[in-house]
């Protein structure tokens, strides 16, 4: 069998609805006994306040870092299938949710299609996928920006609340 390159991947987890803890521990827990990804870093647990529509619950965000011999695409295909598994329903773009996975860097690789873009447009905007990913992947570099994620949080000018999780 004709094995695919592995690639290091970075998801940004994030749920505000439900069980927030739980529905983050159990999406971490199908992706690696479905093997979407190998050799797992986890972040800390962060409280964060919520970017974009504004009136809706607090998150709980996380990074999970991990290799993968999918594609993109498939990686993707996979992230969907698991909101699926722990009940997202269907709603209009930056609102609530039970859970939600995104694929934020895909190796050095850039991405543009109409379902993907990577790296993940929003990062450099967004604390509450940054704090997280700079304690498991701070020199990563991001392509496109030319910087490490520990360079793109220092310039990052988002100050929306992100707090460890029980420390607030
Ligand atoms: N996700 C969004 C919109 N706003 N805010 C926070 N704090 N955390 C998120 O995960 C988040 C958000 C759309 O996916
Ligand atoms: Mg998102
Ligand atoms: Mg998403």
């Amino acid at each position: 069998m004709v094995e695919r390159k592995k690639e290091f991947v970075l998801l940004s987890l994030g749920s505000n609805l439900g069980e927030r803890i739980e529905n983050i521990q159990k999406a971490i827990e199908l992706l690696i006994s479905l093997k979407v990804l190998e050799n797992v870093k986890i972040s800390s647990f962060y409280e964060t306040e919520p970017v974009g529509y504004k009136n809706q619950p607090n998150f709980i965000n996380i990074a999970v870092a991990g290799e993968t011999t999918l594609s993109a695409e498939e990686l993707l295909y996979r992230c969907k299938e698991i909101e699926k598994t722990l009940g997202r329903g269907t709603r209009p773009k930056w609102r609530e949710r039970e859970i939600d996975l995104d694929i934020i860097l895909y190796g050095e690789h850039t991405i543009n299609s109409n379902d993907l873009q990577i790296p993940h447009p929003e990062l450099e905007f967004r604390k509450f996928v940054l704090v997280p990913a700079n304690e498991i992947a701070s020199s990563w570099k991001v392509p496109n920006i030319n910087k490490t994620v520990s360079e793109v949080l220092r310039n990052c000018k988002d100050n929306s609340k992100v707090v460890k999780y029980g420390e607030n």
